[in-house]
């Protein structure tokens, strides 16, 4: 079993993470206290990559392979009293009293330190429970102080650890449309700043992007974070389908990475959901094959708020849920492409990615995910490091940070970190096959990913 270890930090972390495991809990028929609601059980074959089978003699109890961790105590004590407080492991809680106070440089210095060695211990608990592990999954925000701070400290302690581990994360960005944290444009840099050196694989979610999907195509009146995380926990429901429910491709996110990363530092992924419609409006419109993949690569249906047609696709995956024919899947998917050859880079042939799985998410009849690797994430990132130069060209509450210990040295070689990568994509954006010949870094990096995809 090649299990994943999960780690939700801070209040979107256990927040977004608690809908997930809410959300996969109802697909393996698990109840709010790990049982087995249902005899006939389906297809849980792989059931153990995300949970532990503990059997206590009489009914096998299915506990979350996850540790959730907060330096303050809200939001953990919400988890523990909630609905779903008998599922979890009681010892995989980690809660602080004080809290980061949406300063990074807490969660990464002050009280992180203060925490670290316990939930470094627990982890380690939950590394030698696993047969042969394939990864850690970190679900957090980057605008805060503990889900970006003491994640980021957290990512580089087990990096150091686990080297051979992949890490992937699930990041929300912010948005003024929903956050009132004046310095998260500073806490995104700086976790930016390590996952673009540490992490293997980020899925980026952006409260502006959800928000906008639960304003136009939901038709929500309001948003609330309760709506917004339904989309994130539907999403990385589909995301990790492949790695829960037995099927063919992109059965591990060793595989998944090979195919979906051609350059070691575009590791960031944009997710897109099919389909995302007003609930009064279900039913009137026709959802087939046709109809899901068409809107994958709508603009509007991205959890990222940058426009695709910018940019260009590097690669791509498209992981299709319910009874479905992989002919028609393949064909539709060539229609795309070859109507709109010029969003697909040229010199990576066959960059798409296609799965399937006969267990649909409950309540629907098909659905289908999309994960990109598209050039047009520097869209956000650009964004971000706007709202960031504009506070720190006069330097304005760089003081909380300095005197807890970072140096203004870090925000400036994040800030210039942030905007490599922009550059990065943007080369990659005008980039032919011939320009590319002439770029040896790339080049070799191309020969890597071919060697790559050959010994799969
Ligand atoms: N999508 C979503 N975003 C959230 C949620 N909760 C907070 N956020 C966003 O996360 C950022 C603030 O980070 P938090 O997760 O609240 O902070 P934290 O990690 O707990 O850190 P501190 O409270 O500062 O110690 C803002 O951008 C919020 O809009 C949530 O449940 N869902
Ligand atoms: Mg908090």
């Amino acid at each position: 079993m090649q299990e994943i270890v999960s780690l939700q930090f801070g209040q979107c972390g256990n927040q977004i993470g608690t809908k997930f495991w809410e959300t996969i809990c109802e697909e393996h028929n698990i109840n709010k206290d790990g049982l087995l609601d249902d005899l006939n059980n389906g297809d849980n074959g792989k059931i153990g990559v995300c949970f532990h089978e503990n059997n206590n003699g009489i009914k096998k109890k299915y506990v979350p392979r996850t540790v959730l961790v907060d330096l303050e105590p809200g939001v953990i004590d919400a988890v523990k009293s909630g609905i779903s407080k008998g599922l979890y492991r009681p010892d995989n809680f980690v809660a602080g009293n004080g809290g980061a106070g949406n300063n990074w440089a807490k969660g990464y210095l002050v009280c992180g330190n203060e925490y670290i060695e316990r939930v470094l211990d627990i982890i380690r608990k939950e590394v030698e429970a696993c047969n042969c592990i394939q990864a850690f999954h970190m679900m957090h925000s980057l605008g805060g102080g503990t889900g970006s701070g003491f994640g980021s400290l957290t990512l580089n302690r087990l990096r150091e650890e686990y080297p051979d581990i992949l890490f992937i994360n699930t990041s929300i960005f912010p948005s003024a449309l929903v956050s009132e944290v004046i310095v998260e444009p500073y806490n995104t840099v700086l976790s930016l700043d390590l996952l673009l050196e540490q992490s293997d694989g980020v899925f980026c979610m952006d409260n502006e992007a959800l928000s906008k999907i639960c304003l136009n195509k939901l038709k929500q009146k309001r948003v609330t974070y309760d709506k917004l995380n339904q989309l994130v926990a539907a999403a990385m429901s589909g995301v990790t389908t492949s790695l829960r429910f037995p099927g063919q491709l992109n059965a591990d996110i060793r595989k998944l990475s090979v195919n979906m990363i051609p350059f070691p530092r575009l590791h960031f992924y944009m997710t897109g959901l099919s389909p995302l419609s007003n609930p009064d409006e279900f039913g009137y419109c026709k959802q087939g094959v046709a109809e899901l993949t068409r809107d994958l690569f709508e603009p509007s249906n991205m959890m990222v708020d940058c426009n695709p047609r910018a940019g260009r696709y590097l690669t791509f995956a498209a992981m299709y849920r319910g009874t479905v024919s992989m002919r028609d899947i393949d064909e539709q998917l060539r229609l795309i492409q070859n109507k709109n050859s010029a969003y697909f880079v040229e010199w990576i042939p066959n960059n798409a990615k296609v799965s399937s799985c006969n267990v649909a998410p409950k309540g629907h009849k098909l659905t289908a995910t999309f994960l990109a690797n598209n050039t047009s994430l520097q869209d956000v990132m650009r964004r971000i490091r706007d709202q960031y130069l504009k506070m720190f060209k006069r330097k304005a509450f760089l003081h909380w940070y300095t005197t807890e210990g970072i140096e203004e040295m870090q925000f400036t070689e994040a800030e210039s970190n942030i905007n490599d990568i922009i550059s990065e994509y943007e080369q990659l954006t005008h980039m032919t096959a011939n320009d590319l010949c002439c770029c040896s870094d790339l080049e070799d990096s191309l020969e890597e990913l071919d060697s790559g995809i050959s010994c799969l």
